[in-house]
Formats: structure tokens, C-alpha cells, sequence
């Protein structure tokens, strides 16, 4: 009986669109899939576990201050103001080459203002987009606190996502960094080193920058190869590897052998660690409509025994996955690989 944690509240983020090279194009990260994903767990016996609410300690151990305050009153802010578009949209960036290093200054304007958090278009705003990305920090959070108290396994079943999120700059359908918290609580909580093993479809670049430099918690990513044109398209490489630090890219088109290969080098870089966070993206999957690579139900299976192999007590973050018909038996089976 796998306990999973849920909380409505991860519902109440409506995206409704993606701003994409300047177009607004229907959102893919919708509440739908976290009920899919429910209603599987549901048919399989998981046991769900209501989210308890947590102060903002290990969030703000994460991410600065600035961020989290921004996202708090983004949408409060933007929505007095009467703009022309119903969602929060960045339209000029604070780069730092921008200010020559200096501190940009807090814009008077409310429309400039997301360009100081966001680092892309496509991730927007709106009523409930606050709620549920602290509703997930705290799922992730409670799944912490079953693992700390003696379940082996525990799935955080939260959204929006969060594994591209840094410590200062929100993106790619994520605005809080629910994987890289829940690393934090749990090295806290375990004690260290801690693994982050990422196996979305898209290189986990914000938890690597969280963790960058740091030997207590070991990251490594297994996901398509930016190289090839795939988002985070600027990070990702292999060349950015180091001693706590394992990127896998894969090329496009790569199926089960290759990709549970290159998990099976992301487990054995872990296997030092006393405690394991898996940010579980089931977008590897074939037939999923944001990445190319072409892994199987029995694949992701396969990947939860390896990584269920390390015997380690183990905190399941859900990240992406966009195909609604399949996530959730992915997600399902990967727990079950995990768990047997
Ligand atoms: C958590 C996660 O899986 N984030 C993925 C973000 C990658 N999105 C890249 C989207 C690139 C353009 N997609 C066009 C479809 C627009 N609806
Ligand atoms: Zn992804």
C-alpha cells in the first residue's frame, strides 16, 4: 500500500496557454493531469494521504526570498492593473548583462516585473497559480514526512512541476522547485548525501543550479539532448558533469535499452547517497507530446526497480508528463517497479 499525498489545492493553477515563440498556444500542463494520475493510484490501492501545510523554512532555503514573494502577489498585482492579458506574461527581461551586474531596480510598472523572475514566455500566471505551486511544495513536503518516519517509498502526486526552476528565476511550466525542497527537507531530515535522480524527458537545469557546488546532495539527469533543439535548450550537457553532478543526454528517437541505461549510471552515481528524491516526469514516454524519446510502460516499470534497487528511503516527486491517457498507469507502474 504505497502512500501517495494529495492536495485539491494543485487543481486551482489554470495555465490555460503557453506563450510560445509569440504565439499563444494551449497549455499542456493542466489540473486534468494530476486527477489522471489520482484516479490510477486509486484503481491500483495506493493510499492517499491528505497534504499537511508547512511553513516556509525549507522553501526558503531554496529559493529566494524575492521569488517567493513575487509569485505570492504576481497575479494580486497584475489583475488591478487592468492589462490586456488575463494570464501574468513577461515582455522585457533583467538580464544581468542588461544592469552590467548591478541590481536591476523594482520596476514601477506591474507589467515589467515578471522580467526579473522569469526567464521564459511560456510559464503564465493567473488566479490560483500561487496556491497550487505552494500546494505541491507542501505535498512534496509531506511525502518527506512519511519517508522521515519510516515508509521506504512515499509519491508526492503535486503540480504544476518544478525541476526547471532556480533558486531566483521561475520557467518551463514550473514556478517553485518542489524536487529540489523536498532534497533539502530530506537531507535534513535523513542526513547526507542526499541524490536527486531526474528522469523527466527535459534536463532538470533549475535543481542543478540549486545544488550547484554542493557535495551533500548529488544530482544527476537522464533527458533528451538539448543539443538536438530540446528545451532547456542552454543546459543540459554533458559537459557540465562534475563530481555531484551526472547529466545523460539522450538522442532523440531513444527507447528502453539506451534510456534505462543511462539510469542505470544515474542509480549507480546515487548509490553512495542515504537518501534518494526521483523527480518522476513520465514525458519520456512514447507518444508523449512534448519530448521525442520513446520509452515504454515496461520501460518506466523497469526504471522504479532500478532505482527501487538501492534499497535507499525514497521521495517521489512528480514533474512532467503530458499525455493524459497514459501518465497515469506510467506513474502507476513506476511506483509498482520501485516498491516490489
Ligand atoms: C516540467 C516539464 O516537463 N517542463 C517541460 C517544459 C518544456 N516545454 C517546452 C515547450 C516547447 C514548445 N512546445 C510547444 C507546444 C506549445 N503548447
Ligand atoms: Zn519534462
Amino acid at each position: 500500500m504505497l502512500p501517495f499525498v494529495w492536495s485539491d489545492d494543485c487543481l486551482l493553477h489554470e495555465p490555460d496557454a503557453e506563450v510560445w515563440v509569440g504565439v499563444r498556444t494551449p497549455a499542456t500542463e493542466v489540473p486534468a493531469r494530476a486527477l489522471a494520475i489520482r484516479e490510477a493510484l486509486a484503481a491500483a490501492g495506493a493510499r492517499e494521504v491528505a497534504v499537511v501545510a508547512h511553513d516556509d523554512s525549507a522553501l526558503l532555503a531554496v529559493h529566494d526570498p524575492a521569488l517567493v514573494e513575487f509569485l505570492r502577489a504576481a497575479w494580486d498585482e497584475w489583475s488591478v492593473a487592468e492589462l490586456p492579458s488575463d494570464r501574468v506574461v513577461p515582455y522585457i527581461f533583467a538580464r544581468s548583462e542588461l544592469t552590467g551586474g548591478r541590481a536591476p531596480a523594482t520596476p514601477t510598472a506591474v507589467w515589467a516585473r515578471p522580467g526579473l523572475f522569469a526567464y521564459d514566455t511560456m510559464t503564465l500566471i493567473g488566479p490560483g497559480t500561487w496556491e497550487a505551486a505552494r500546494a505541491a511544495v507542501d505535498v512534496a513536503l509531506t511525502a518527506v514526512d512519511l519517508v522521515a518516519n519510516g515508509e521506504r517509498v512515499a509519491y508526492a502526486c503535486c503540480r504544476p512541476p518544478g525541476h526547471h526552476v532556480t533558486r531566483s528565476l521561475y520557467g518551463g511550466s514550473c514556478y517553485l522547485n518542489n524536487t529540489a525542497v523536498a532534497a533539502t527537507e530530506l537531507l535534513a531530515r535523513v542526513g547526507g548525501p542526499v541524490a536527486v535522480v531526474d528522469i523527466d524527458a527535459h534536463h532538470g537545469n533549475g535543481t542543478q543550479e540549486i545544488f550547484l557546488g554542493r557535495s551533500d546532495v548529488l544530482i544527476a539527469s537522464v533527458h533528451v539532448d538539448p543539443g538536438a533543439g530540446w528545451f532547456p535548450h542552454f543546459l543540459g550537457f554533458a559537459a557540465e558533469n562534475g563530481e555531484a553532478n551526472l547529466n545523460l543526454p539522450l538522442t532523440p528517437g531513444t527507447g528502453d535499452d539506451a534510456w534505462l541505461a543511462a539510469v542505470r549510471k544515474a542509480a549507480t552515481f546515487a548509490s553512495s547517497a542515504r537518501g534518494l528524491v526521483v523527480a518522476l516526469g513520465v514525458d519520456a514516454a512514447t507518444g508523449d507530446p512534448e519530448s521525442p524519446l520513446e520509452v515504454t510502460t515496461a520501460g518506466y516499470h523497469e526504471a522504479g526497480r532500478i532505482l527501487g534497487e538501492l534499497g535507499l528511503p525514497t521521495v517521489v516527486v512528480q514533474e512532467g508528463g503530458y499525455d493524459l491517457a497514459s501518465m497515469g498507469p506510467l506513474v502507476v507502474e513506476t511506483l509498482t517497479g520501485l516498491t516490489r
